[in-house]
C-alpha cells in the first residue's frame, strides 16, 4: 500500500464508505513544473451583505498549474478577512507558498489520492489545498481531453440552480430582487438572514410567493439559545434553514434539529468527510451543502458527495462568489447524482460585469445551468482580461 493509499484508508477509517473510484483514478505520471498564483480585483454588480460583513468587490484568487505543455486552473475561494472561516488571502498565499507547491512539485503523482495524500499532513487550510487540487484536476482533464464532469463520473447535462440574496438596505429591495431572480427562472431563493432581519423578512418574501422554493442562511448568527426564535420559522414551509449556530458546531445543531420541523442545511460545519459523516450520525441536519473549497477539494467532496448519497442526505452545490473558474468547477460537481436541490451556481451575470471565462455561465428560463462538454473547464480562460485586472502574480517553481 502506497501513502495515498493509506491516507484514503485513515480517512475513512470507521465509515460506512466504498473508495470513489475518480479518486484513485491513474491519470498517468503528471509532473506539475510550475505553480502559479495570481489575484484579480472584480468589482460586484451589487454588494453582498451577509450576518457576517458586508463587500463591494471580490479579490478572485487564482491558480495555475503547468505540466506537459498544458495550463490547469483553479480558484481559491478564501476571502480578504477570516470571517466566513479562518481562512484569509494571505494564509492561502503563503500555505501554498511554503508547504503546498512544493509538495505537489517534489515528484509527479498518479492520481488524486496521492496529491491529497500529499497534502494531508499539512492540518487544515482546505481553501488553499483545493485551489491546487481544481487546477490539477482541471489539467488532468485536459491532458486526457476529457470535461471536468467526466472525469468526476457526472451524469447530469443541466443542474437545477438558485440565488443567494444578500441583506439587503430595506425590505423593498430585498422583494424586488426577489421578484428579479424569480422571472428570471431561478429555481430557489436563499435569503440571507440575522437577528433584526428574519422573521418579518422571510414572513413577507412568503406571503407574496406563497409555493416557490424558499431557503434562509444564517452564517452562525445565532446560538442554542435562541431555540424558540427559530422555531417561529417553522411556519413558512422553508425548505432549509442553512447554519443557524456556530461555525463549528453539530451538537447543538442536533438539538436545533430535534425541535424544529424544518430541515437544518450545514455549510461552516462540513470540513472533512468525518465531520460530514458525524453530522449524519449526530442528527445534526438533514441536508449537507457540499462546498469544494471549505472540504479541502474534489478529494474530500467526491467522498461526501457519495457517503450522503448512500445515507439519502440530499445535498446541493454551495457557492462563494467564485469568478468562472471556480464556478466551472461547481458545474462538474452539480453534475453528480446525489445534487439534487438547486445550488448557489447563479450566471456571471448575477455578480460580475464581465466574467474571466467565455463564454459566460448562463442561466436559463428553466432554472437551469448547463455542465460543459469541452476538454477541461469546458470554458475558456479569458486570459487577456484576467491580465487587465491583475493585481499581483506569482511564479512558484520546483526546488531541487
Ligand atoms: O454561506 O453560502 C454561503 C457567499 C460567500 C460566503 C458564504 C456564502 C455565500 C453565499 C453566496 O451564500 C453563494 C454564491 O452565490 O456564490
Ligand atoms: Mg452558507
Amino acid at each position: 500500500m502506497n501513502l495515498d493509499m493509506l491516507w484514503y484508508a485513515a480517512m475513512r477509517d470507521g465509515l460506512d464508505i466504498a473508495a470513489v473510484p475518480s479518486v484513485f483514478a491513474s491519470t498517468g505520471e503528471v509532473a506539475v513544473e510550475r505553480v502559479g498564483m495570481r489575484l484579480v480585483r472584480l468589482p460586484l454588480k451589487e454588494a453582498f451583505e451577509t450576518s457576517f460583513g458586508r463587500i463591494n468587490s471580490r479579490l478572485i484568487f487564482l491558480i495555475t498549474v503547468e505540466g506537459g505543455g498544458l495550463t490547469g486552473w483553479g480558484e481559491v475561494v478564501a476571502a480578504e478577512e477570516p470571517r466566513y472561516s479562518y481562512e484569509t488571502i494571505g494564509t492561502a498565499s503563503h500555505v501554498i507558498r511554503d508547504f503546498l507547491a512544493q509538495a505537489l512539485m517534489a515528484k509527479p503523482v498518479t492520481s488524486l489520492a496521492e496529491v491529497a495524500g500529499r497534502f494531508a499532513s499539512f492540518k487544515g487550510h482546505n481553501m488553499a489545498k483545493a485551489g491546487l487540487e481544481l487546477a490539477y484536476m482541471d489539467l488532468v482533464a485536459r491532458m486526457q481531453n476529457k470535461s471536468l464532469t467526466e472525469l468526476v463520473g457526472g451524469t447530469r447535462k443541466r443542474v437545477p440552480v438558485g440565488v443567494s440574496l444578500g441583506i439587503q438596505p430595506t425590505l423593498a429591495s430585498l422583494l424586488e430582487r426577489v421578484d428579479h431572480y424569480l422571472a428570471l427562472g431561478y429555481q430557489r431563493i436563499k435569503l440571507k438572514i440575522m437577528p433584526g432581519w428574519d422573521l418579518e423578512v422571510v414572513a413577507e418574501v412568503r406571503r407574496r410567493h406563497p409555493t416557490i422554493l424558499l431557503s434562509v442562511d444564517a452564517n452562525s448568527a445565532y446560538t442554542v439559545n435562541s431555540i424558540d426564535h427559530l422555531k417561529a420559522l417553522d411556519d413558512f414551509d422553508l425548505l432549509m434553514i442553512e447554519q443557524p449556530l456556530e461555525h463549528d458546531d453539530l451538537l447543538d445543531h442536533a438539538k436545533l434539529q430535534a425541535e424544529l420541523k424544518t430541515s437544518i442545511c450545514l455549510d461552516e460545519s462540513i470540513t472533512t468527510l468525518r465531520r460530514a459523516e458525524h453530522a449524519i450520525q449526530l442528527g445534526s441536519c438533514r441536508l449537507i451543502n457540499i462546498k469544494i473549497g471549505r472540504v479541502g477539494g474534489y478529494s474530500q467532496a467526491l467522498p461526501i458527495h457519495d457517503l450522503c448519497y448512500q445515507r439519502a442526505i440530499p445535498v446541493w452545490c454551495g457557492g462563494m462568489l467564485e469568478s468562472g473558474i471556480g464556478r466551472a468547477h461547481n458545474l462538474a460537481l452539480a453534475s453528480l447524482p446525489g445534487f439534487t436541490l438547486p445550488g448557489d451556481i447563479s450566471a456571471s451575470s448575477r455578480y460580475f460585469h464581465r466574467d474571466l471565462i467565455s463564454p459566460a455561465v448562463e442561466v436559463a428560463a428553466d432554472g437551469t445551468a448547463e455542465v460543459p462538454a469541452g476538454p477541461g473547464l469546458g470554458f475558456e480562460v479569458d486570459l487577456s482580461y484576467i491580465e487587465s485586472c491583475t493585481t499581483t502574480a506569482e511564479q512558484i517553481s520546483r526546488k531541487n
